[in-house]
């Protein structure tokens, strides 16, 4: 089946993407899903206690103010089922589903370069040729399962959090091990905890977390949010983060010691993500993120009464903010719950999987389930998964071997008529996602509108834009704190044999915002259009 353009995955920025080329450039589109819905990370993460750690009225499409307009959100923190809803309830109102297929995996992209298009196959089989193809796979889809030795012998089940099964999965009476504390580790803990007979959890590094202070939306609240819609809608495309909140312009060191306090105080009892931007230097200097560090260590001292656990909770190796930040809801509380131990991997390794359990280098434990919270091979691994050939039959795993190159995180050399929603070199993972993928949609859609305009047949940056872009990143990167984590997934820390270098645009969505519109206004400056 022939198409003007493919897209892959249908996330918030498959789903958005297809309304800008179907819609808006008449362009006959599909898009090819591997899940059985729609969702994306809000299909496949399914995990118990899944929610988004950015703030519902923030965490949506603002493209549109009808359906932003028409859409109640309950509580501060979307749910995974209530996101979900959502994104179906966008299907409908813009009749999306008509023009998506499910239960298709993309397996390999191959550019035919004498015909100038794309031809793709999936795992079923089919075949399909597109003249433009765009990946909205997603920055944190490919699961990352560590190759523990054994667990091809393990008899319990084992569920890895970005992959979790559609079935529901009981925890009551069962002993179950997790491995892995950010983001959705600390999630998934104080609900497993509630029921299991035992949750064993293993940290590899501690980690900071905030409190998120969840709660039901007032109508009050509800109500203002809709009249604020371009308020919004503007404030949006102004914070480094694309959140509703701006950094304090203030230093932490223009306040004694009892004003500091009362500042962190009431931005701990607020909780969310916004906690980092109550002093303007918290993110950026180390010194005024030893402070905070060291507050947020005191903490959770002051929650868990074993000195012992409280201490291996907070023996941090990282400044707060070098590593991706979490929230969570009674998160240290559960250790001093009789059920919940914790084990830090640090002096007490895992050996390998047994067919009842985990060996460790000090004991033998049994467990009935164990789930993997391990995180992702993120931003590069969903892209390298598509298995793609470029021009002169070149791979990307290839090109990609020493990192990924993009320009502007948006297109590849030698991959023309190719683009990226939320890739590698874009600021993506460091932002609240739709901002990003919103602006980086709409680019991709005047770019394609351009393109068809000016009869063009095919599009890709020139290698030195996209030598220059990495160097850019590489150098932004080095004057952050992001580069005193020792092992962050921001870097491919996490994945063995994964190139070592830092992923994410730094900078901030205004900055980079800002980058994209002059390359547009100059008319795609730095890209090689071929009108032949
Ligand atoms: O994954 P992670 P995640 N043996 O990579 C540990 C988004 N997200 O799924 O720190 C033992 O952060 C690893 O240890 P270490 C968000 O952007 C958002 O939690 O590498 N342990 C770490 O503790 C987030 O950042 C939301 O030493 C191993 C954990 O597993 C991103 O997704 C919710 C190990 C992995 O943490 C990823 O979060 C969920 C091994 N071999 C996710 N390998 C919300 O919006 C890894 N670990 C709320």
């Amino acid at each position: 089946m022939y198409l003007d353009t493919i897209i892959i995955g249908a996330g918030f920025s498959g789903l958005y993407q297809l309304h800008k080329c179907r819609d808006q450039l008449s362009l006959k589109t599909l898009v090819i899903e591997e899940g059985k819905e729609v969702g994306g990370t809000w299909y496949w993460n399914k995990y118990p206690g899944s929610r988004c750690d950015t703030e519902s009225h923030i965490y949506c499409y603002t493209f549109s103010e009808k359906i932003y307009k028409n859409w109640k959100w309950k509580e501060r923190y979307p749910k995974q089922k209530e996101i979900l809803s959502y994104l179906k309830y966008v299907v409908k109102k813009l009749k999306l589903r008509k023009n998506i297929i499910f239960n298709n995996k993309v397996i390999s992209a191959e550019y035919l370069d004498k015909k100038k298009i794309w031809k793709l196959k999936t795992n079923k089989k089919k075949v399909f040729l597109c003249k433009y193809l765009i990946s909205a796979v997603g920055s944190l889809s490919a699961a990352n399962v560590p190759n523990i030795k054994g667990i091809k012998n393990f008899k319990g089940e084992w569920y890895h959090s970005g992959r979790w099964p559609d079935k529901k999965i009981n925890f009551k009476n069962q002993k179950i091990a997790q491995i892995g504390t950010g983001s959705s580790g600390i999630q998934i803990a104080p609900v497993v905890a509630k029921s299991a007979k035992s949750l064993v959890v293993f940290q590899r590094t501690p980690n900071y977390s905030v409190p998120a202070r969840n709660r039901k939306l007032t109508k009050t609240f509800i109500k203002n949010t809709k009249k604020k819609y371009f308020q919004i809608k503007n404030l949006l495309t102004k914070t480094p983060g694309g959140h509703a909140f701006h950094f304090s312009k203030k230093s932490i060191f223009e306040f004694n010691k009892s004003q500091r306090l009362d500042i962190l105080d009431n931005a701990w009892l607020n909780g969310g993500l916004s906690f980092r931007a109550c002093f303007s230097d918290i993110t950026k200097k180390l010194n005024a993120n030893k402070i905070v560090s060291n507050y947020i260590k005191e903490k959770i001292i002051n929650i868990v009464k074993d000195k012992e656990v409280a201490k291996q909770l907070t023996d941090f190796e990282h400044p707060f903010t070098s590593k991706r930040p979490t929230l969570n809801t009674d998160y240290f509380e559960i250790f001093n719950r009789k059920n919940v131990r914790l084990i830090n991997l640090k002096k007490n390794p895992i050996i390998k999987i047994t067919k009842n359990g985990i060996k460790t280098k000090n004991e033998e434990l049994k467990f009935d389930k164990i789930i993997f919270a391990t995180g992702y091979d993120a931003l590069s691994g969903p892209i390298l998964s598509l298995n793609l050939t470029g021009k002169k039959n070149i791979k990307l795993k290839n090109y990609w071997k020493n990192g990924p190159k993009t320009y502007l995180g948006l297109m590849i050399p030698n991959f023309p008529n190719f683009f990226i929603i939320s890739g590698p070199g874009s600021p993506s993972v460091l932002t609240n996602v739709p901002a990003q993928i919103q602006q980086h949609v709409e680019w991709i859609s005047d770019f394609i509108k351009y393109l068809e305009k000016i009869k063009s047949i095919s599009v890709e940056p020139e290698s030195k834009e996209a030598k220059n872009w990495v160097k850019k990143i590489t150098s932004l990167a080095s004057k952050s704190l992001f580069m005193k984590a020792k092992n962050s997934w921001y870097k491919g820390d996490n994945i063995p044999g994964k190139p070592k270098i830092f992923i994410p645009y730094p900078a901030g969505l205004p900055q980079y915002r800002e980058i994209c519109n002059k390359v547009r206004k100059k008319m795609y400056k730095g890209f090689c259009i071929n009108l032949r």
